[in-house]
């Protein structure tokens, strides 16, 4: 089953957004299999922006990735990758459709709420990065029934 990683940014979480934005992802229909609150230490921080890392913006993000709590999650369902992505809406909020988290919450590209990695692969490699094998529930949900034929 495909999984994606998602993580709440530290201004998600100082804003008191956290249970608005782990609602969309429930009410959509995936399944939470991973999660919890974590301070990022500063070599999680690089290894996950790695392919930033020449870009003038990297170490304000990595200022700003590691300055308070973040939620660590991974979530699974069929298309759950390029989903997610849609529901957390354009990397700057300007341009994000209302209706997506970073639409309906955001103003600046430098607090863009949340994370959600871009492809099957690099979720694979971004889960891998944040959660132990053990910290991962496989679970069926019993109302699966009433969201797949
Ligand atoms: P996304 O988070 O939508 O996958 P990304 O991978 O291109 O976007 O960039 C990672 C993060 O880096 C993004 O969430 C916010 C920051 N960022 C991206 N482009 C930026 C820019 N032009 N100025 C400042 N921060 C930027
Ligand atoms: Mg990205």
């Amino acid at each position: 089953m495909e999984r994606t990683f998602l993580a709440i940014k530290p201004d998600g979480v100082q804003r008191s957004l956290v249970g608005d934005i782990i609602r969309r992802f429930e009410v959509k229909g995936f399944t939470l299999v991973g999660l919890k609150l974590m301070n990022v230490s500063r070599e999680l921080a690089e290894k996950h922006y790695e392919v930033h890392k020449e870009r003038p913006f990297f170490s304000n993000l990595i200022e700003f990735i590691t300055s308070g709590p973040v939620v660590a999650m991974v979530w699974e369902g069929d298309g759950v990758v390029a989903s997610a992505r849609k529901i957390i809406g354009a990397t700057n909020p300007l341009n994000a459709e209302p209706g997506t988290i970073r639409g309906d919450f955001g103003v600046d590209v430098g607090r863009n709420l949340i994370h959600g990695s871009d492809a099957i692969e690099t979720a694979q490699r971004e889960i891998n990065l944040w959660f132990e094998q053990e910290e991962l529930v496989s679970w069926k949900p019993s109302l699966m029934s009433w969201i797949h034929e």
